[in-house]
């Protein structure tokens, strides 16, 4: 069932705040809100009405429908030459404790575990190895697709893309036009953090400066690499940093059109530098949620990774605006659990996915990694013989 203009009406109608009353109005009119506007959603809107006024704007773009795809991971290392204050996963070059390292060999072997399982996208990220080597990474593209021909490789972060083509001598377009003809086909969203400069500095000092990611980004999209965006939420920040760091986005996605989707990450506290500062609550993530929908309007998509935010939430977000939950995983990513995620061993069935969606009423569409739609499984009874 989708939300009718009676709903949006009766939340207008019950608002008592004039400005929450008037961003209301705009949003049944399909009209952008300010920065300004996005501010007070976070310090004036209770959740219900923020829910309310998200559910109303995923029901326009997305209906009932709710994503998924069925992926797996590669996290080559965790070595890392930066030093990200929340980084729970990175172990630096003199801490080779628990520092993993594959070779081409094992990652390859991984590709050829997944031929013929139907999974239609490898996601590449890790840490950035001294050794990073942007020849390197295009040949294991090159490789990855001569196993696999049909399978989209989303891979490396800004972050990394920055430090490889650094090293490499090469230019964005340099760099991407190398990557695209090995076999690239977009790249992920992580790296971004918070864009605020101050903030930035005091977190994540050392890498790719939020100019650079958001010029990595827009050199891919320009050489029909299409990206994700995400923002690391609920340390230190306050919701003027999120907000500006949606409107960046948002400024961006104007110009290029070439982000698929909008995934805000929670900061998880376990061991990491930052393990002092509290997690934020499940009201925090609905709210950030809803106001990334309706802040984010000419984003199609916005995502809840269930392995950080936990399966529980991330059906819940299903009614605050998201209306993606990424994918299978397959227990093939490390970075949630190690930074003290509620999923220890990530994985879902695609029957369990389902389940998760058709229990609160939404239609389970699985995705290739563009949108474009594999198999609509709302009429699918798993348990039929
Ligand atoms: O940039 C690291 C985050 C990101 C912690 O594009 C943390 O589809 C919370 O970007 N608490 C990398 N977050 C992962 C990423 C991603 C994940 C899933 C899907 C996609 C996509 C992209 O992980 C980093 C950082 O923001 N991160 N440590 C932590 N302690
Ligand atoms: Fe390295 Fe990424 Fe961890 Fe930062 S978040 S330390 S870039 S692995």
């Amino acid at each position: 069932m989708t939300m009718e203009n009676s709903h949006i009406d009766l939340l207008i109608a019950a608002q008592t705040d004039a400005n929450l009353k008037k961003i209301a109005a705009k949003i049944k009119d399909g009209e952008r809100i300010t920065v300004e506007e996005g501010i007070l959603l976070f310090e004036k809107g209770e959740l219900n009405f923020l829910g309310g006024l998200a559910n109303f704007i995923r029901e326009k773009k997305n209906g009932t429908n709710t994503y998924f795809n069925r992926n797996f991971h590669i996290e080559p290392t965790n070595h890392c030459v930066f030093d990200c204050k929340f980084c729970s996963y990175s172990r630096l070059l003199k801490d080779k404790l628990d520092a993993w390292e594959l070779s081409e060999e094992q990652m390859l072997d991984i590709v050829r575990g997944y031929v013929g399982k139907n999974v239609t996208e490898v996601h590449i990220v890790g840490g950035v190895h001294p050794k990073m080597n942007l020849h390197y990474f295009a040949g294991l593209l090159k490789k990855i697709k001569e196993i696999s021909p049909g399978i989209h490789i989303k891979a490396f972060t800004a972050v990394e893309l920055e430090y490889m083509f650094r090293k490499s001598k090469v230019n964005y377009e340099e760099g991407f036009t190398i990557l695209k003809h090995h076999g690239l086909d977009s790249i992920p969203g992580g790296g971004a953090e918070i864009f605020d400069e101050e903030i930035r500095k005091q977190i994540c000092e050392d890498k790719c400066t939020s100019t650079e990611w958001l010029a990595i980004h827009e050199a891919g999209h320009k050489l029909g690499v299409p990206s994700n965006a995400t923002m690391l939420y609920g340390h230190i920040e306050n919701y003027a940093h999120r907000i500006d760091h949606m409107n960046r986005l948002r400024n961006l996605q104007d110009k290029t059109k070439g982000f698929n989707t909008f995934i805000p990450l929670k900061f998880r506290n376990k061991d990491n530098q930052m393990s002092n500062v509290p997690e934020v609550s499940i009201i925090e993530d609905l709210k950030n949620y809803a106001v990334s929908r309706i802040f984010m309007d000419n984003f199609v998509h916005i995502k809840a990774y269930w392995p950080m935010i936990g399966r529980n939430t991330a059906q819940l977000s299903l009614n605050f605006g998201v209306d993606d939950i990424d994918g299978t995983i397959d227990d093939t990513t490390k970075i949630y659990s190690m930074a003290g995620s509620e999923e220890q061993n990530p994985a879902l069935s695609t029957e369990q996915l389902v389940q998760l969606i058709k229990q609160v009423g939404k239609r389970p569409v699985e995705r290739d990694t563009l949108y474009n739609v594999v198999k609509d499984y709302s009429e699918v009874d798993f348990t039929a013989a």
